[in-house]
């Protein structure tokens, strides 16, 4: 990386291109002087079709300096104050190593400020308890008849259709324009929905997952995999939680998502029944240490938007099929916050590549959800690791997002990339697609904090399950740390291996295993290489 600085910098500046070696608070931010880096600023973005580079710590020549942190930290300060000024921001911060500290590689570019916010909702629950049913009504804003209506729009293949089950994930979408909601006449019109999320100011995406227990891994993988804002728990009041919900909710819970219950169905039960399952949910949320509130007004549902958090839930009553409720949820989803992410935007671009398809005329497409950075076209990225721990290298050559096509895609953002020179036999589930800047290493072993949910016997060393993190699903064989073994109840640090092949994983992230009925959560905690 280093070397790539420095071969930009040993030509010295030139059109985008501006050296910096140290910028102050006292001296730089004077009138004058800022509104003359603010000029100068607006010249190279000009030059650099609206993105300029600036580097930092690097002498008028382009020989490498480096600041000293305190240093660093206000020239980095400056810039941006500097680039306000001009309706600008820094988009990307790479930081190298130097002689007498650190230089700094930062892209500048226009405000994305005023740009769409995007929710992300994952939606799970027990089988035929009304996900699809309630994300299709929402979303098109046509009443469910009872009998499988409007999960026609979520659920889309042959064989969904005929058995009722959703057998995989669904992407399903609307939005707010002017706070009103704006919904789909046709969800499975690819131009409808690009036309809406060109207009919306506020995109709802959901993920609608699958209920039916043996395609627990499907479900998992709509939860864990997605960088998912919310999640939805949907609960039918004719039976209340069912061990599936619990098993849904604990999976919610381990990723410290955010959630929201929706006791659906409420039109098929007496009003004593729809107490008592209340009940059997609020009973449940506490259970898990979380704080329910029924949600029955407008005025509640903002207070709720403003103020959730990890413990708050809010629980809804709701019908797709009389339309009790849903201008709560819409009222809900249109004042949720999404937490900021405007750390993630400035990382290197990165991607878990969830699905892989070849379009006819397009060729090879990969998507997910974006987790940090951004990606434009014909950005030069890397796929893998392949299964010798290698990283293939390829370029962007368009994005879209429920079929809006984006210049400029960002963290947060559930997108299709295609992708150039690559065979979908190439690609896998659960590699990354990255910038070039991206740290990306190939992990065969880690260490990690767990606990074990379920377990009918104890879990020693060679211990084969199948891990989640972020869209991998890999065998792993486990081994205690601390002890010789462990049992249900128990929490401990143990080294995991990937038993097929190596995956990009970093410290924090979050990991759901299993094996049969055998359950546990846990962290990564450190990468072993
Ligand atoms: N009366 C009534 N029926 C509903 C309601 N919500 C859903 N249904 C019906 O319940 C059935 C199951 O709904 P789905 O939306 O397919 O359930 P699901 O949770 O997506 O199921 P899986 O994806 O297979 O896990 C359908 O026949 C719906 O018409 C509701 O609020 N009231
Ligand atoms: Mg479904």
């Amino acid at each position: 990386m280093t070397d790539n600085i420095y071969d930009i910098t040993k030509n010295g500046e030139r059109e985008n291109i501006e050296f910096k070696e140290n910028l102050n608070v006292d001296y730089h931010l004077k009138k004058d002087r800022k509104q003359h880096l603010a000029s100068q600023m607006k010249y190279r973005m000009e030059k650099g079709n609206g993105e300029a580079l600036y580097f930092i710590g690097v002498h008028d020549e382009g020989h490498l300096i480096g600041l000293p942190e305190p240093e660093y930290e206000e020239s980095i300060f400056v810039l941006e104050s500097i680039a306000q000024e001009i309706g600008a921001e820094i988009l990307e911060l790479e930081k190298h190593p130097a002689d007498h500290g650190h230089v700094a590689k930062v892209r500048i570019g226009k405000s994305q400020k005023n740009k769409k916010e995007h929710l992300l909702v994952g939606v799970a629950g027990h089988v035929d308890h009304g996900k699809s049913t309630l994300v299709g009504t929402l979303t098109t804003g046509s009443l469910d008849n009872g009998s499988g209506l409007t999960r026609i729009f979520l659920d889309v293949q042959k064989h969904e259709i005929e058995r009722g089950l959703s057998a995989d994930l669904s992407f399903a979408v609307y939005g707010f324009c002017n706070d009103q909601p704006v919904r789909l006449k046709n969800p499975l019109k690819k131009n409808e929905k690009s036309k809406l999320v060109e207009e919306c100011d506020k995109v709802v995406s959901f993920v609608d997952t699958v209920g039916h227990e043996p395609w627990l891994r499907t479900t998992i993988r709509g939860i864990v995999g997605q960088k998912l804002n919310f999640g939805l728990l949907v609960i039918a009041a004719d039976q209340g939680p069912t061990h599936i919900t619990k098993e849904h909710l604990g999976i919610i819970l381990a990723m410290e998502l955010p959630v929201m219950v929706a006791m659906t169905k409420v039109d098929v039960v007496t009003s004593e029944k729809v107490i008592e399952v209340q009940k059997q949910i609020f009973d449940l949320l506490k259970l898990v240490g979380r704080i329910p509130f029924m949600l029955k007004s407008i005025k509640d549902a903002d207070f709720v938007a403003k103020n959730i958090n990890q413990h708050i839930v809010p629980v809804l009553r709701v019908s797709p099929v009389t339309g009790e409720g849903l201008d709560l949820l819409d009222r809900l989803f249109l004042k949720l916050k999404i937490p900021s992410n405007g750390k993630d935007l400035k990382k290197p671009f990165m991607m878990y590549i969830d699905k892989i398809y070849s379009v006819l005329g397009v060729g090879t497409v990969v998507s997910g959800t974006i987790r940090q950075g951004k990606i434009k076209k014909g950005d030069k990225l890397l796929v893998g690791p392949t299964g010798t721990g290698k990283f293939i290298e390829t370029s962007s050559k368009s994005m879209e997002m429920h079929h809006y096509r984006k210049d400029v895609a960002e963290a947060g953002e559930v997108v299709g990339i295609s992708i150039t020179g690559l065979d979908v036999d190439n690609i896998k589930r659960g590699m990354i697609l990255c910038s070039q800047e991206y740290h990306a290493i190939s992990v065969r072993e880690f260490e990690a904090d767990v606990a074990i949910l379920v377990h009918p016997t104890t879990i020693k060393r060679g211990y084969e399950c199948i891990a989640h993190i972020e869209t991998i699903a890999e065998t792993m064989t486990f081994e205690p740390i601390d002890r010789e073994y462990m049992s249900a109840g128990d929490t401990g640090k143990i080294k995991m291996k990937f038993k097929y092949r190596p995956c990009c994983i970093r410290e924090g992230q979050k990991l759901i295993f299993r094996e049969g009925h055998s359950k546990g959560i846990g962290t990564v905690t450190r990468i072993i290489q």
